[in-house]
């Protein structure tokens, strides 16, 4: 990239900005919902329609001079509809969390009944947890896993949608590991006359490559970020059936948001042709194969994994179970150069704050072209900075070795 006038206009800002392309480059980047978007994206990114205003939509905008405009969008559409058989797509939310609070509002009233998973056992803060706009405006019922298993209990789930009929049932998770069946929440969504919505921010990339179920084509309406294992730009979109894009067009706009981030829209679009290549499907292929390999090789460590294993790109590993709490070895590991984050397990007793557990996801390590034997070398180190937990030189020590590694992997 060519940072040559950031450079010479504000120095101390280019510095820290290579100074994170260089954390970045040289760890182990293992934050299950981050990952390394392409040189296109981030060019798309620093370009010229940030500097547009476009509220509205295409051919009805309340400014002029969106000619342009309208065609980066309506490509971002059609490739968005195309990419997950989307009857109809929304690209303008800045945000997962926008998107969600406009599905809400675009089918619900204040105080509606939602029923969505817990966020201890996997979901999110805009499913319903009470410090969040959405368990403050409506009425949350929530579901969780089975306590042994620790997969979702889809009988107690269509159980507890007759007990309250929810006006609308959320699937989709952000420290779920397993396969969703989402057919079962459209059946118990038809049953009882409420909206079937998904929230595949963390799988889309996943569905988009064909190695997870994609509900799209069947659900009335799907939210999902386009920065997971999707690899775009750090935004999200909806997606919905065609009677309902009208609802959802109003929701994001008037409803929620003004003047749509047209700069991120065009990265979106770059990001979506990206995931339209038959490249895309080794690389979702390839996530799976990589947590795979990884669950197994921690489990050889003697770590718990909650559900016992991974479908996905995600791995939860109970480390309290090791003798170690989330915080502990999330901050252990980072001085190793190794780049993961405390989460709460399903039944959790401890606070968010230093859970139980810890979540690792392959999808950065897999656009850097790591393979399943790179993951016996992540699960080594990972095993050698937790049992090192107190030992400041083997943590640098590591942290060298991590780097080396690291830098024999494609990084822009
Ligand atoms: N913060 C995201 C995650 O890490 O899963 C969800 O919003």
């Amino acid at each position: 990239m060519d940072f040559s006038n950031l450079k010479k206009e504000d120095n101390e800002i280019y510095n820290l900005i290579e100074a994170e392309k260089d954390r970045q480059m040289e760890g182990l980047e293992l934050i299950a919902s981050e990952n390394i978007v392409s040189k296109a994206v981030l060019e798309a990114l620093g370009s010229y329609p940030v500097n547009k205003y476009s509220e509205g939509y295409p051919a009805k905008r309340y400014y002029k001079g969106n000619e342009v405009i309208d065609k980066i969008e309506n490509i971002a559409i059609s490739r968005l509809k195309k990419l997950f058989n989307a009857p109809y797509a929304n690209v303008q939310p800045n945000s997962g969390s926008t998107a969600n609070a406009a599905a809400y509002f675009a089918f619900l009233n204040y105080g509606d009944k939602i029923m969505a998973m817990n966020l201890n056992h996997g979901g999110h803060l805009t499913h319903g947890h009470k410090v969040n706009f959405s368990g403050k405006s409506y009425n949350f019922v929530q579901y969780g896993v089975d306590q042994t298993t620790q997969l979702i209990d889809y009988d107690a789930l269509f159980e507890l949608a007759r007990k309250e009929r929810p006006k609308l049932i959320v699937s989709g998770y952000t420290a779920y590991p397993r396969a969703v069946d989402f057919k079962k929440f459209r059946t118990i969504c038809d049953e009882i006359g409420a909206i079937c919505m998904a929230d595949i921010s963390h799988i889309a990339g996943l569905i988009a490559g064909g190695e997870h179920e994609n509900p799209v084509p069947y659900f009335d309406v799907v939210s999902t970020t386009t920065h997971k294992t999707l690899r775009g730009p750090r935004s999200a979109v909806l997606m919905c059936k065609q009677e309902f894009g009208e609802k959802i067009d109003k929701a994001i706009f008037p409803g929620l948001q003004g003047g749509p981030h047209e700069h991120v829209i065009a990265a979106k679009a770059v990001a979506f042709k990206e995931a339209l290549q038959p490249e895309f499907k080794n690389y979702a292929s390839q996530i799976v194969k990589n947590a795979k390999a990884l669950a197994k090789y921690l489990q050889d460590y003697n770590y718990k994994l909650v559900s016992g294993g991974t479908d996905t790109h995600l791995i939860l590993v109970d480390v309290r179970a090791n003798g170690i709490s989330g915080i502990e070895a999330e901050t252990v590991l980072e001085k190793a150069g190794i780049y993961c984050n405390k989460n709460t397990i399903p039944f959790e007793t401890f606070s968010p704050w230093d859970p139980s557990g810890i979540r690792i996801g392959t999808a950065a390590l897999t656009t850097r072209g790591m393979k399943e034997n790179d993951m016996l070398f992540v699960a080594e180190q990972i095993h050698l900075a937790l049992q090192n937990k107190n030992d400041e030189i083997k943590l640098k020590e590591i942290k060298e070795k991590v780097n080396l590694f690291c830098n024999q992997f494609k990084f822009y």
